[in-house]
């Protein structure tokens, strides 16, 4: 990351301070409109780098974002996202996460992949990302926007790493050649009624398929996943708002469930 201006700086404060003070903040573009795609990749790296530092962390992982056809409409994008995972991000399905630390948060139901070996290059394809998959396991995604009523472009989004906030992975882990996984049945509940529906093949026809292209993407930056990263797929259906007091349950066909509750 090269910082040019004093405005990278600031836009990274800015986005840094409200996730730490949990406020919602006008947009970055209504600013900067000029602002470019690989400029905001270039923001998330130095908000990244700075998030790090402040809160003693590390990256573990990435995510993926707007995989979905029905997302990418609703925000009139062709094109998926990906963001990174630090460890302080993720929580447990035994421990409530507390809606006092964050702003308005939303759960997405994802398969999460753990990958064995490094994976990288411009022409990964989708057995390459299944070969180098040691498990996948339910998982659910709290993404908490630090743009007020989340709204945003897709430059927005980016720089703010993608809405990323926490994740919970549930118990059950699999190896990917022993399922379906272009075709994983989901319901997501909250306080026991059905609020959501989905099949993995909404993540780009299949999660394997947005790993593969997210690698394309990382290598055109000269980078690629590495043995040991926890890689979010995209999310397989609409995500849902929550309030304390509020329990989601994400239940997958053959990988079981994952569970949020909110305090
Ligand atoms: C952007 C992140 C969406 C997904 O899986 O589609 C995302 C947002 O909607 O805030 O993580």
């Amino acid at each position: 990351m090269i910082l040019k201006t004093s405005s990278d700086q600031e836009i990274i404060e800015y986005l840094y301070c409200a996730e730490r003070d949990v406020r919602e903040v006008v947009k970055i573009t209504d600013q900067y409109p000029e602002l470019t795609i690989e400029q905001a990749y270039e923001l998330q790296d130095g908000l990244l780098a700075h998030r790090a530092k402040k809160n003693h962390t590390k990256q573990i992982g990435l995510k993926l974002g707007l995989t979905s056809k029905a997302k990418q409409e609703m925000m009139g994008v062709k094109e998926a996202i990906y963001g990174y995972l630090h460890a302080d991000m993720l929580a447990y399905e035994w421990e409530p996460v507390k809606r006092s630390e964050l702003i308005h948060p939303k759960a997405e139901p994802e398969i999460a992949f753990f990958l064995d070996q490094d994976l990288q290059g411009e022409n990964v394809t989708e057995e390459d990302v299944l070969n180098a998959t040691k498990y996948v396991a339910p998982a659910l995604e709290i993404i908490d926007s630090r743009y007020k009523d989340f709204r945003f472009t897709l430059v927005d989004v980016v720089a703010d790493n993608c809405s990323s906030s926490k994740f919970i992975i549930g118990s059950q882990w699999a190896s990917p050649k022993d399922l379906d996984l272009g075709n994983v049945g989901m319901v997501m509940t909250k306080n026991g009624r059905v609020e959501q529906t989905g099949s993995s093949a909404a993540v780009l026809g299949h999660p394997a398929t947005a790993i593969a292209w997210a690698a394309k993407q990382l290598a055109a930056r000269g980078r690629g996943f590495t043995k040991g990263d926890v890689v979010l797929s995209g999310a397989m259906s609409e995500a849902i708002s929550f309030e304390s007091g509020d329990t989601i349950i994400a239940q997958f066909a053959e990988l079981g469930s994952v569970l949020l509750s909110c305090e």
